[in-house]
């Protein structure tokens, strides 16, 4: 047997940023080397993801265990993927796909499956020695990403009255990550005096952004400007704004409205939204919107591309679920510009890689991104280096589950010493 074949799987029930359980999976090699995984879990999460299997128990974790995934993982998954070369990540995927054998992983669950797709690719890249981001994206991948930084949570994310769910800055104030990085931090710490200044509370939500009750969503981005003016940056010149609506939750299917339930309770239809955003565009440097609208409004959609799609990125999540079906469907209906990727909407890692390659060749961009309920796993940093993404979203910077990412994409440009980029890619 090649010494890369996988030996053993094992797996247990880790916790959540949440304080949730989720599924840590490690794969053994027959040299011994081995690789780990912890997967994520959203809350906003579309109607179109892979499924997540929850144990259901009410007598455990407020039935959201996830025992029977890690069960999954030993019993019925470790057998037949024992003997699979690790380096051969494309047929393993497709053993664990055909094994699940539904259309949304529902059998075996995506978080076990990803869990062990994803330990996998450590382990093959342990065993050839080199960092994640190399195995996958071989000798060239040297880009590090613009980070999207969240810093006010609202929405599912953060008991509050914001509607909407997140609210991003982009520092692009120089071609290194290290001064970007720096460049957020001095905002977001303006951002705390300055909601301070207003009574305002400095708490945290689910991705580390502040989460005051502030007034609506324009408040929000005076509050960014003022920030990133007081740390003495330049709004658009060197940071940009960008938000996630994750509009699928303001969605009223009955009334066919978005409705804003956490303030005003307010209603807009979808033309509505668009010009609000149209407006928002003109005002602020708003240079991408994610989930604007729902992810079954297609006209909407196609609205938005239409009146500032050639002006913004707009990021298709609970749209696309980083699947490459509903992806291609928005191609060829002219939908959106930009895919978020998330592992855990499809559930391997052959599969997100293959949504990020066909965004690029129809080109649309791509996104890289985190969940709301993460863990100190790191890999989405290394497949934004990897794969070229140009950008990643992962939570504010504070809270180690969200400053592990950034700090890994430290060490990757450190790694690189002087051969990477990180490009604006808004330019
Ligand atoms: C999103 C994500 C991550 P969740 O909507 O983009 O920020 O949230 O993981 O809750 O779906
Ligand atoms: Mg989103």
């Amino acid at each position: 047997m090649k010494s890369s074949a996988i030996a053993s799987v094992t797996a247990y029930e880790c916790l959540d940023s949440r304080g949730f359980p989720t599924v840590a999976a490690t794969v053994t090699l027959q040299n011994g080397a081995t690789g780990s995984a912890m997967v994520p879990s959203g809350a906003s999460t579309g109607e179109y993801e892979a499924l997540e299997l929850r144990d259901g128990d009410s007598e455990r974790y407020l039935g959201k265990g996830t025992l029977k995934a890690v069960e999954n993982i030993k019993e019925k998954i470790a057998p037949v993927v024992a003997g699979h070369d690790a380096l051969d990540q494309t047929a393993l995927d497709r053993k664990l796909i055909d094994l699940d054998g539904t259309e949304t992983k529902s059998r075996l669950g995506a978080n076990a499956i990803l869990g062990v797709s994803l330990a996998a690719s450590h382990a093959a890249a342990n065993y050839l020695n080199i960092p994640l981001f190399r195995y996958i994206g071989g000798a060239n991948a040297r880009e590090l990403p613009v980070p999207l930084v969240n810093v006010i949570n609202g929405g599912a994310h953060a008991a509050n009255t914001l509607d909407f769910q997140e609210f991003m800055i982009v520092p692009h104030v120089s071609t290194t990550f290290f001064e970007n990085i720096r460049c957020a931090s001095e905002v977001f710490h303006a951002l705390k005096k300055n909601l301070k200044k207003k009574g305002l509370s400095t708490g945290i939500g689910d991705e580390g952004g502040f989460a005051p009750d502030i007034a609506s969503p324009t408040a929000a981005l005076d509050a960014l400007i003022e920030s990133i003016t007081d740390a003495g940056y330049e709004p658009g010149n060197h940071v940009s704004i960008a938000l996630d609506v994750a509009a699928s939750e303001l969605y009223n299917d009955e009334k066919g409205k978005y409705v804003f339930k956490k303030s005003t309770k307010e209603e807009y239809t979808a033309a509505d939204m668009v010009e609000m955003y149209a407006g928002w565009a003109k005002k602020y440097p708003l240079v991408s919107i994610e989930d604007g609208l729902d992810e079954n409004d297609w006209d909407g959609w196609r609205l938005a591309t239409e009146k500032i799609g050639a002006n913004v990125q707009l990021v298709g999540d609970d749209l696309f679920v980083t699947n490459v079906k509903r992806l291609a469907d928005g191609i060829d209906r002219g939908i959106a510009n930009a895919i978020l990727i998330k592992l855990n909407q499809i559930g391997t890692v052959t599969e997100t890689l293959e949504a990020i390659n066909l965004a690029h060749k129809n080109g649309y961009r791509s996104v890289m991104s985190h969940r709301s309920g993460e863990t100190e796993d790191t890999s989405i940093a290394d497949l934004a280096v990897a794969m070229g993404c140009g950008q990643i979203k992962t939570g504010s910077v504070c809270r180690s589950e969200r400053t592990a990412k950034y700090n890994r994409l430290l060490w990757i440009e450190t790694f690189l010493a002087g051969s990477s980029i990180c490009e604006n890619p808004f330019k």
